[in-house]
């Protein structure tokens, strides 16, 4: 049910070590079934709501660079036992030239049992998770690509309301409510439904309180999607034609940083609009620092994707952001 793991003092110290490897607690996720249960964590108004027989289906799109066995079969146990079979084409993983001997036969093995089919692609070199994206997009044959991190859980009733408002309308992009998986004990948190994306102008993502203005466009009714400016950039369903219509993601970008604004602006400026749908709920497992390696070294390539981001979709907007930071100019 989405509890904490409580580790045994005797256990500690082990336990930190293995935090190192992921950035998170590995023991506390280890212990936890692949298929763990957890609470509706849903509006009450979101439990009773009825959506269209006939929806578009989705590929699920999730890459991974090293990623620890626990979590990211939870992810897909969670795709697998949470969402109806006939809404889901098949389940992706990219992984991007990972170095851990688990995810290679083991898993291509592991996931052939599943009740869903799971495709593995394989970038022959570390190409960042945009290039991995791209190419898991590539490989899919669902009307709707819905993109996850390879450390999530989906909850109960997550992926129709996503794709009931594509339907609806093929040019919105959706993002379910983000909970919180905790990277100390594994406990699975509500997030709120009253916060949405924005940025600063170093360019990072940020949560800011809704507005009262989208509140009342919505009558108060907490269970509409909210727009939102911007997304967190991991968990978000796009119809297939729209997302190359808009050109899908800018594949100079490296590693990681800065797709997810590119994506959101790209989006409110291509004629279509972003939304967090506040009857979805997926947990994801945020951390305080990244496990992996930047090539070409972190500032640098968080530096250039930004560059591109501004460069591309912000006109005069965009010297706000050089004047902030400095010296990071072409
Ligand atoms: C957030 C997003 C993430 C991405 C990022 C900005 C959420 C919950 N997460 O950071 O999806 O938009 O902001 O870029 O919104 N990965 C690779 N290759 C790499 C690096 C990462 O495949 O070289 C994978 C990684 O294993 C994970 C995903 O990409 O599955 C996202 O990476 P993250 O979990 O480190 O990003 P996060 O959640 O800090
Ligand atoms: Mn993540």
């Amino acid at each position: 049910m989405g509890k904490a793991v409580l580790i045994p003092k005797d256990d500690q110290e082990k336990m930190k070590e293995l935090f190192k490897i992921n950035q998170f607690n590995l023991m506390a996720s280890d212990l936890i079934a692949l298929n763990r249960s957890l609470p509706d964590v849903r509006l009450e108004g979101c439990k009773t709501k009825v959506y269209p027989d006939e929806l578009p289906n989705t590929s699920v799109v999730i890459v991974f660079h090293n990623e620890a066995w626990s979590t990211l079969l939870r992810t897909v146990y969670s795709v697998i036992n949470r969402s109806p079979h006939y809404l889901l084409s098949e389940v992706i993983l990219v992984d991007d030239a990972s170095e851990r001997d688990f995810l290679k036969l083991t898993l291509e093995n592991y996931v052939k049992n599943l009740e869903v089919p799971v495709k593995i692609i394989r970038m022959e070199e570390r190409s960042g998770l945009i290039r991995a994206r791209l190419r898991g997009a590539a490989a899919s044959k669902g009307q709707v690509i819905t993109f996850l991190d390879a450390h999530c859980e989906c909850t109960v009733g997550w992926l129709e309301p996503l794709l009931a408002r594509i339907k609806e309308d093929r040019k919105t992009v959706v993002c379910p409510i983000i909970d919180v998986i905790s990277d100390d004990t594994f406990e699975y948190m509500a997030g709120s439904d009253m916060t949405y994306g924005g940025f600063n102008w170093k360019l990072n993502f940020r949560w800011y309180p809704v507005p009262q203005r989208e509140m009342d466009r919505r009558k108060g009714d907490r269970t509409l999607p909210v727009r939102t400016p911007t997304m967190a950039g991991g968990l978000f369903s796009i119809d297939r034609n729209y997302f190359e219509e808009i050109g899908t993601y800018d594949a100079g970008m490296d590693i990681w940083g800065g797709e997810n604004l590119e994506m959101s602006f790209r989006i409110w400026q291509c004629g279509g609009s972003l939304e967090i749908v506040t009857c979805s709920h997926v947990g994801h497992v945020f951390r305080k620092a990244t496990p992996y390696t930047f090539p070409g070294g972190t500032g640098h390539v968080i530096n250039k994707n930004n560059r591109r981001l501004a460069e591309v979709w912000m006109d005069e907007f965009k010297d706000f952001f050089y004047i902030i930071s400095p010296g990071k100019q072409f």
